[in-house]
């Protein structure tokens, strides 16, 4: 994706090339393969590269999408590669975010090398306006979550928090697809903890269920709270507040729109309760669960473009009591975003 782009910011900032390694998840957004250890070097002009060990040669060229791969097997023969390829470079663009120390003193030491230059922002601007391939995986991904999430709702009938994982977990591999990040399944008090990671038994009262896959490696993330038992008027109400501040937060999610004001307009539909909402309301995604880009949160000047995912993710904990959070996907456009989440959002008492 969008290596012209880079390419351009690269000679505007003088910057001779860049490259990034290993686990970085920009590899797997420019190279279209994803990796353990690698090295992708794009220059500021022509064709970029990829060095990775010679086991991978046949698959970063039938998965990926960068035409000079540069195999090798031995760690000398990666030295000579990479000496070569860099020899007239002076000024290379890295990212902060993922080059380990080590990594920086083996490119100084390889290469005539005369300053590092941090490009993260920039790499971070490149990826929140999504690619209408990436939209496409975007919402298959998001389609396929509604889908699984939808049926273990409709059909809950489970005795543990693990079970309830497990449902959603054979859907995902039936599907084919990997999990963008550990399943939570939170019922009773454990639904005060917004990163409850537990597998016990399940308890009575609300049940927060906030799951994700990542489909050719574009990633959703979306949660759902059921009432477990026989909720009581207080529970509702409590319920619908977070349904309406989440609805306010959508509404204002749109092109232009500032993420603190995005963050503001759901905060402050929760009312005299807005203290209880602990977290941001939302992130962008993409290759990445938490995607690059600003955060939808209080103090964002981060502003929306068409073109971005983002999650809208309202919730209100009670320590030691319960908790309840309902979040879907977002794709920003002009006027109004579009829900890539869709499963219905009604109160709903399950067992
Ligand atoms: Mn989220």
């Amino acid at each position: 994706m969008k290596i012209p782009e880079l390419q351009d910011g690269l000679r505007d900032a003088n910057l001779d090339a860049c490259i990034l390694m290993d686990t970085d998840p920009n590899v797997f957004y420019f190279a279209g393969v994803e990796l353990e250890r690698c090295t992708l070097v794009i220059p500021s002009k022509g064709e970029p590269a990829i060095l990775a060990v010679m086991l991978e040669e046949e698959r970063i060229k039938a998965d990926g999408s960068i035409g000079r791969v540069l195999s090798f097997s031995t760690a000398v023969e990666r030295d000579k590669i990479l000496r070569g390829l860099l020899k007239d470079f002076r000024r290379i663009a890295v990212n902060r975010d993922y080059l380990s120390l080590r990594n920086s003193d083996y490119l100084k030491s390889v290469a005539p090398i005369h300053e590092l230059v941090d490009c993260s922002g920039n790499l971070s601007m490149l990826r929140q306006v999504k690619t209408s391939r990436e939209i496409e995986l975007i919402r298959e991904a998001c389609r396929r979550t509604d889908v699984i999430l939808g049926k273990t709702i409709s059909q809950f009938d489970f005795r543990t928090e693990l079970e309830v994982k497990n449902h959603l977990h054979e859907q995902v591999i039936r599907f084919g697809d990997k999990l963008s990040f550990d399943t939570i399944v939170a019922s009773g008090k454990n639904a005060s903890m917004p990163h409850y990671s537990g597998s016990g038994k399940l308890q009575n009262g609300f049940c927060v269920i906030d799951f994700g896959i990542r489909h050719k490696g574009y990633c959703s993330d979306m949660t759902r709270t059921v009432y477990v038992g026989k909720p009581g008027r207080k529970d509702r109400e409590m319920y619908e507040l977070v349904r309406a501040a989440q609805q306010k937060g959508i509404d204002a999610a749109k092109d232009s729109a500032v993420a603190a004001d995005v963050d503001a307009a759901a905060r402050k539909a929760l009312g005299r309760h807005s203290g209880s909402f602990i977290h941001g309301l939302g992130h962008h995604i993409g290759i990445e669960v938490h995607d690059a880009g600003f955060r939808i949160a209080p103090g964002s000047k981060g502003v929306l473009k068409s073109g971005m995912a983002i999650t809208i993710e309202p919730g209100m904990y009670f320590p030691g009591k319960s908790g309840i959070r309902i979040e879907d996907d977002l794709l920003i456009r002009k006027g109004r975003g579009e829900l890539l989440t869709k499963y219905m959002r009604e109160f709903t008492v399950v067992g």
